[in-house]
C-alpha cells in the first residue's frame, strides 16, 4: 500500500477568470454530495495563497502577479519536497496551471539525480514566457518555466527588468536542481496553441498524443506509447488540467476548449497512466465552480480523483 497526501492549493492569481480557487472546495461539496468518505480518510495539507494580489494593481503586464506566482511556486515545491521525504505519495490538487511548475521544483529538489518526465494532459500546451505570452496570465507559463525556456526566437513582448527579474526567480526554483529536458515532456489533448508554442513543439519533435488518437487507439495503447516515449526518464509526474476535457461534459473551467476527451477516457487514462512504478506525483487543476452548472467539474474531477487514489493506493 503506498501511503498519499493531497497537497492543496487555493491559488488562482495565474488564471486570466476568476474562480480557480474554490475548485478544491467545490471538489469537497461533489464528495459531501456523493456521500463519500474520501476526504476524512486523506491525509492532507494545504498550502498559503497570494490571492489578494488580485484586488491590486497589475504591475507586470506580461507576467500578472509574478510576485506572488514566485512565492506560492516556491511554497508548492517545499510542500511537495517534504511530502516525499516523509514517504508519501503527493496528489497536488490546485487552482490554476501556474502551481505545477512548483510541483515540478519540488520533486527536482526530492529527486536530485532523477531524469523527471512529465505527462502534461491539457488543452493547451502552457509553453509561453512573458516575452511571448499573448495574456500576460502565468497558467500558461508552467512548462516554459521548469524548461528554462525564454523562446525569444519568437519573441513579441518586452517585459520590464522587473518581470524579468522575477521570470528568472521563477525559473531558478526548477534549475538550481537542472531544468527539465523538452524531450521528456509529453502531451495529450493539447488542441489549443499559439503559434510561438507551435514553433517550440516543432523544434523539439515534442509529442502531443491527440483527441483523435486517444480515440482511435484506445487510451490503453495511448498511455502505454506515452510511458515509451519517456523510457528514458527515472521519475514521471502526471498533471491534469480538467479543460483537457470536453466543455460539453461541463463549462465549469477557466479556458474551455471543444473537442476534448470525455469524462470516463480521462479517469482510464490517467489510471493507466499512474498505475506505472515511475509515476511519483499527481496533479489535477483548474476546475472553476463560478463558470460550473450545478457543480458538474467538480463532481467529474472528484469521480476521476477517486480512480486515480484507489490505483496509486493499490499498486
Ligand atoms: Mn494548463
Amino acid at each position: 500500500m503506498v501511503d498519499l497526501k493531497i497537497i492543496e492549493v487555493k491559488s488562482e492569481i495565474g488564471a486570466g477568470t476568476r474562480g480557480a480557487s474554490l475548485g478544491v472546495d467545490a471538489i469537497k461539496i461533489a464528495a459531501h454530495d456523493f456521500a463519500s468518505k474520501f476526504f476524512f480518510k486523506c491525509d492532507s495539507v494545504e498550502v498559503e495563497t497570494e490571492n489578494h494580489l488580485l484586488y491590486e494593481p497589475i504591475r507586470n503586464p506580461f507576467a500578472r502577479h509574478i510576485e506572488g506566482v514566485h512565492r506560492v511556486l516556491s511554497r508548492v515545491a517545499d510542500t511537495v519536497t517534504a511530502t516525499i521525504k516523509d514517504n508519501k505519495f503527493p496528489i497536488v490538487l490546485a487552482g490554476d496551471h501556474s502551481t505545477a511548475a512548483g510541483t515540478i521544483a519540488g520533486l527536482k529538489q526530492a529527486y536530485p539525480d532523477k531524469r523527471l518526465g512529465i505527462i502534461w494532459v491539457d488543452a493547451h500546451a502552457d509553453l509561453h514566457s512573458p516575452f511571448t505570452t499573448p495574456s500576460g496570465n502565468m497558467h500558461g507559463m508552467p512548462l516554459a518555466m521548469v524548461l528554462g525556456e525564454d523562446n525569444q526566437e519568437m519573441r513579441c513582448n518586452i517585459p520590464d527588468d522587473n518581470t524579468v527579474n522575477l521570470w528568472e526567480k521563477c525559473k531558478a526554483l526548477t534549475g538550481k536542481h537542472g531544468f527539465v529536458s523538452h524531450e521528456d515532456i509529453v502531451f495529450i489533448a493539447v488542441r489549443d496553441v499559439e503559434q510561438q508554442e507551435i514553433t517550440l513543439m516543432r523544434k523539439y519533435k515534442m509529442r502531443n498524443f491527440s483527441v483523435a488518437d486517444v480515440r482511435k487507439r484506445g487510451v490503453e495503447k495511448v498511455a502505454s506509447e506515452a510511458l515509451t516515449h519517456l523510457d528514458k526518464c527515472d521519475i514521471i509526474y502526471v498533471s491534469f488540467d480538467v479543460d483537457s476535457m470536453d466543455p460539453k461534459i461541463s463549462s465549469g473551467t477557466g479556458t474551455p476548449v471543444p473537442n476534448g476527451i470525455n469524462e470516463r477516457e480521462a479517469g482510464k487514462l490517467l489510471q493507466n497512466l499512474v498505475s506505472s512504478p515511475k509515476v511519483v506525483c499527481f496533479e489535477m487543476v483548474e476546475v472553476n465552480p463560478t463558470l460550473d452548472k450545478e457543480n458538474l467539474m467538480a463532481e467529474n474531477a472528484f469521480e476521476i480523483l477517486v480512480k486515480v487514489y484507489n490505483q496509486i493506493e493499490n499498486d
